[in-house]
């Protein structure tokens, strides 16, 4: 009776671990879709459009995302392909600033993470869209009556809805409204774990408590 029972716990306890193995999830690396476009300055007043445009994003995960080599579009003809030399990457938790232009004594006065080309922010009606041979990985569209003068619309959730943007009040540089590369003053996007804690470790965990059992009963 006895060696039944330790090949009762000792049969569940390989079991155990043998599923915790076979379905163990694997771990989706970070993407561009994870990223928010938390700011968008498409209006400048203190300096001209050409100058002061620029956009901000947020990465939530717990994982760096590179940015190189993601086409940076809208739907009507602006395109570039964002390059650097190794890699581009939005660090965890941390905010990265596009612009038209990256000196800042000439763009209202904030510093840029990336200067593009080739891409503008229309005052009307516009699209931010990143994408990649396989398609579009992140997309937002903004119509008219969006864009204020001289202010940028600050995301104020994690998610990106139109309504979930308002108008910045914290001023920068020469007057403009915006936090580029800051945190704004609305409530912001708290980084998520994108790495769930998978059941193969409960599974694991409870294979290695079938394991102690049957030890300690066979020391018993
Ligand atoms: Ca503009
Ligand atoms: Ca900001």
């Amino acid at each position: 009776m006895k060696n039944l029972e330790i090949l009762y716990t000792q049969f569940f306890a390989v079991l155990s671990i043998v599923l915790a193995c076979f379905f163990a999830p694997s771990v989706q690396a970070a993407n561009i879709n994870d990223l928010l476009i938390t700011e968008i300055m498409a209006n400048p007043d203190a300096v001209s459009d050409g100058n002061g445009e620029w956009f901000e994003l947020f990465n939530p995960t717990n994982e760096s995302i590179d940015l190189r080599g993601i086409t940076l579009s809208d739907d009507t003809g602006n395109s570039t392909v964002l390059s650097a030399d190794a890699s581009l990457l939005v660090n965890p938790g941390s905010y990265f600033v596009l612009a038209r232009n990256g000196d800042s004594s000439a763009n209202g006065g904030f510093e840029a993470d990336y200067v593009y080309n080739n891409f503008a922010l229309r005052n009307s009606s516009d699209q931010i869209v990143f994408s990649n041979d396989s398609g579009e990985l992140l997309r937002f569209d903004y119509g008219s009556g969006f864009v204020p003068k001289g202010g940028s619309m600050e995301l104020m959730d994690s998610v990106m809805l139109l309504e979930n943007y308002a108008q910045s009040t914290t001023a920068y540089g020469l007057g403009d409204l915006g936090t580029p590369g800051a945190a704004g003053a609305f409530i912001q996007p708290s980084a998520i774990s994108n790495v769930p804690l998978p059941a193969a470790v409960w599974l694991m965990g409870s294979g290695l408590l079938g394991l102690v059992g049957f030890s300690r009963r066979r020391s018993s």
